[in-house]
C-alpha cells in the first residue's frame, strides 16, 4: 500500500533532499515549510513522480502548526511517516555574548517546533496502532563543542524526546528513531552565519556529506522491515571524527 510521508523542512537541504528521494519511491508526500514559492516549485517538479501536498506554516507556532495538519485533505490526512527535520543553528557564541533572540530561535524551532508538529500526528498513529517518526537530530546532539551551547541544547533535546517518544509510544507499535548527521553542506551555515561570507568557509578544503547523503540514509531507515527499527543513527563525512577534528586539506 501507498505510504504517506510528512516532511518538515522541505524548502531546503535535508528536507528537499528526502522529498526527491521519497517521490522516486512513488511515497506521497505532504511538503512543509514557510517558503511557500519554493513549496510550490518543489511540487511542480515532483507531481509526476508522486502526489504531493504543500503546507505552509512555522513549526514554532503551535496554532499555526495545529491548523495545518487540520486543513489535510482526505487523501492526505492518513500520515505513516513523520520527518521532523525543520530546523537550525542560529548564531555561534560564545555563552557570555550569545543572543536572545538566536536562542529562543533554536529553542522554538529545533525543539518545541518538532514537539508541536509531532503532537498534531501522534494521536491519528496511537489510532491506527502504526506509524514511523524520525527525528533529525545532530552529531551535536551527543557531544558539545566550543560556542554551540544553545544549538547543541536543542539537538539534545532532540534525542531525549525521540527516546522518551520510543518509550511511549512502544505499546502502539509505533516506530521512533532520529538520525543524527555531522557536516552537511546545505543552507545550514547561510542561516547560522545571517548571510555572512563565513558560511563559505564552513565545507572548504574536505568532502562535507551532501544533502542526498542523508535521504538515502532516511530512505534506507523507512524501508526496512516492520519489525526492524533504527532507533540511533550517528553520520559523518569521512573527514570528520567529532565535531572539532575535521581532516582539511
Ligand atoms: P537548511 O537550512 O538547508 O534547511 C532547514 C529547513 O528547515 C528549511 O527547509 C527551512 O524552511 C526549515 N525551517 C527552519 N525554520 C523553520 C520554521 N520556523 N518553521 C518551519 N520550517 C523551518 O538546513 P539543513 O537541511 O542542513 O537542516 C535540516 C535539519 O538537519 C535541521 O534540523 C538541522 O539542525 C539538522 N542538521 C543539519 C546538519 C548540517 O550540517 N547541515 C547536521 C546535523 C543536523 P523555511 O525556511 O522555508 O521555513
Ligand atoms: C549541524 C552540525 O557540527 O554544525 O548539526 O553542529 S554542526
Amino acid at each position: 500500500m501507498t505510504k504517506t510521508a510528512l516532511i518538515t523542512g522541505a524548502t531546503s537541504g535535508i528536507g528537499k533532499a528526502t522529498a526527491y528521494e521519497f517521490a522516486k519511491h512513488g511515497i506521497h508526500l505532504i511538503l512543509c515549510g514557510r517558503r511557500k514559492e519554493r513549496l510550490q516549485e518543489i511540487k511542480n517538479e515532483l507531481k509526476d513522480k508522486t502526489n504531493v501536498h504543500i503546507l505552509n506554516f512555522d513549526v514554532s507556532d503551535k496554532n499555526e502548526v495545529q491548523n495545518a495538519i487540520n486543513s489535510l485533505p482526505k487523501d492526505f490526512q492518513t500520515i505513516d511517516i513523520l520527518i521532523n527535520n525543520a530546523g537550525n543553528a542560529h548564531g555561534l557564541d560564545p555563552i557570555q555574548t550569545g543572543s536572545l533572540d538566536d536562542w529562543d530561535a533554536m529553542m522554538d524551532i529545533n525543539v518545541k517546533g518538532l514537539l508541536y508538529v509531532s503532537k498534531a500526528i501522534i494521536p491519528q498513529m496511537t489510532e491506527r496502532l502504526s506509524g514511523h517518526i524520525i527525528n533529525i537530530g545532530s552529531s551535536a546532539g551527543k557531544e558539545v563543542y566550543p560556542k554551540g551551547n544553545v544549538y547543541c541544547a536543542s539537538k539534545h533535546a532532540v534525542l531525549a524526546i525521540t527516546e522518551g517518544m520510543r518509550i511511549d509510544l512502544n505499546p502502539y507499535g509505533i516506530k521512533v528513531g532520529s538520525v543524527n548527521p555531522g557536516l552537511v553542506e546545505t543552507e545550514f551555515s547561510q542561516v547560522r552565519f545571517k548571510g555572512d561570507k563565513i558560511a563559505d568557509t564552513v565545507y572548504k578544503g574536505f568532502k562535507a556529506l551532501q544533502a542526498e547523503d542523508i535521504a538515502d540514509i532516511i530512505y534506507f531507515v523507512i524501508s526496512r522491515p516492520c519489525h526492524v527499527n533504527i532507533a540511533d543513527l550517528l553520520v559523518f563525512p569521512t573527514a570528520q571524527a567529532n565535531s572539532t577534528t575535521v581532516k582539511k586539506n
